[in-house]
């Protein structure tokens, strides 16, 4: 039976791989950190349907933590996805991401090397397209320079070059994914596409009243992140170690997105003014659907304070690589994927509502 190491088990990436592996026969092992309130939603039914799920406490930032782990475990396969992860919060804790997201991945390469098992352990890097920032090419592809834009980016292309320099130096079977942006209903929820299915919902429900967003005008190459995970197992499956862009090949802007899901909440939306002023106001509405909502509701508007110090605006990747080397090709589009998340938090904002409703005190986040 093979053993998987995941850092970041109980993110998005991590639960959906920890399925994945499962299902291949693995004895799966997850890097949890202690926290004052549970935070092991995403895996819990997993942990107690399996046997071979094993959850050890531990974060990046600490090394002797990893050596010991690294060394009980003696993983096949390790799978770096743990991270300080959101652009925007890598703003006001730069130090931080850089300790977790840059020098986290060196303490995994030298738990490695430290218990000799160079060519023992493979390792997956969750490496990102904001390396790319300010695109020097489009599409983006494995050979595109690099031009980092924000903390979190300039951390992970450390992460991205000590993995190859531990392939190179070391003969550690070690490689980068260049992952675009990848969405579900386990997205967390102030990543934008969830955000926008999380609140589009609770407005649908009488649970909110208005979206707050910042660039409208960004344009992301959003997939699914099942589909994504499958690819980081099969990156580790070959003779040689190599880094692969996985994308759709196809980018749309955040107010499409916020078209789509209000569309599939039962909305119909009108988009007007500019930059900061910008506005969108409902101009047809299915009452079944969406029973809160009236034609003239302005129900999305610009927060100046969601804009970055410094923007990715677009961003759009070449995923051929993959397909021929790995004939890995994308499976649900990206109008399936909002179909999917806005169903799941439909779901959720019923239930609220109807606590609400029977006098129940829910109170909704509006962390964003
Ligand atoms: P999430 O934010 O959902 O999950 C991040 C995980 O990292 C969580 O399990 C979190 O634990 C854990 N973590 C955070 N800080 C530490 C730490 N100090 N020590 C140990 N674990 C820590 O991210 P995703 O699942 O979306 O992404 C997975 C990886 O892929 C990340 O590295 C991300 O940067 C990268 N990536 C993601 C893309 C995407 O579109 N989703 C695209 C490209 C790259 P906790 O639950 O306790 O907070
Ligand atoms: P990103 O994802 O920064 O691409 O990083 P995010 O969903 O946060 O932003 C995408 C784009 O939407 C714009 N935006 C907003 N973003 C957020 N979060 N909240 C808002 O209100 C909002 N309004 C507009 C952003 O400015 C941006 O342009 C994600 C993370 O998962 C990273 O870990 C990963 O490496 C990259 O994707 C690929």
């Amino acid at each position: 039976m093979k053993k998987a190491l995941i850092t970041g088990i109980t993110g998005q990436d991590g639960s959906y791989l920890a399925e994945f592996l499962l299902d291949k026969g693995y004895e799966v092992h997850g890097l949890i950190r202690r926290a004052s309130s549970f935070n092991t939603d995403r895996i819990d039914s997993v942990v107690n349907n399996s046997d071979n799920v094993n959850l050890h406490y531990g974060d990046l930032t600490d090394s002797s933590n990893l050596i010991r782990l690294v060394k009980e475990i003696q993983p096949d396969e390790i799978y770096n996805l743990g991270a300080m992860s959101h652009v925007a919060v890598s703003f006001e804790s730069p130090e931080y991401t850089a300790d977790v997201d840059a020098l986290g991945t060196i303490r995994l390469l030298e738990a490695i090397r430290i218990n000799g098992l160079e060519k023992k352990t493979r390792f997956y890097q969750a490496s990102t397209s904001e390396l790319y920032g300010e695109v020097q090419e489009i599409p983006q592809r494995e050979t595109t320079p690099f031009h980092p834009r924000s903390p979190y980016a300039v951390a992970k292309m450390y992460a991205y070059w000590i993995t190859v320099n531990y392939r190179e130096s070391y003969g550690i079977y070690a490689c980068n994914g260049i992952l675009f942006n990848h969405e579900s209903p386990r997205r967390g929820e102030t990543f934008v596409t969830r955000k926008i299915t999380r609140v589009i919902a609770n407005i649908s429900q009488g649970l909110e009243v208005c979206l707050h967003l910042g660039n409208m005008d960004a344009l992301r190459d959003w997939g699914h992140a099942k589909d994504y995970v499958r690819m980081q197992w099969m990156m580790l499956q070959q003779e040689q170690a190599e880094d692969f862009v996985i994308a759709t090949g196809k980018q749309i802007s955040v107010r499409e997105f916020v078209r789509m899901s209000a569309k599939e909440a039962g909305i119909e939306l009108e988009f007007s003014g500019e930059e900061e002023n910008e506005i969108a106001t409902v101009v047809a509405v299915d009452a079944e659907k969406a029973p809160a909502v009236k034609v003239g509701d302005v129900i999305v508007r610009v927060n100046p304070k969601y804009f970055r110090p410094a923007e990715v605006e677009t961003l759009l990747g070449d995923p051929s690589k993959a397909k021929e080397k790995l004939g890995w090709v994308p499976e649900i589009s990206v109008e399936e994927m909002c179909a999917e998340m806005v169903a799941s938090d439909i779901n959720k904002a019923k239930q609220h509502a109807l606590l609400k409703a029977n006098g129940f005190d829910v109170a909704i986040s509006k962390e964003s």
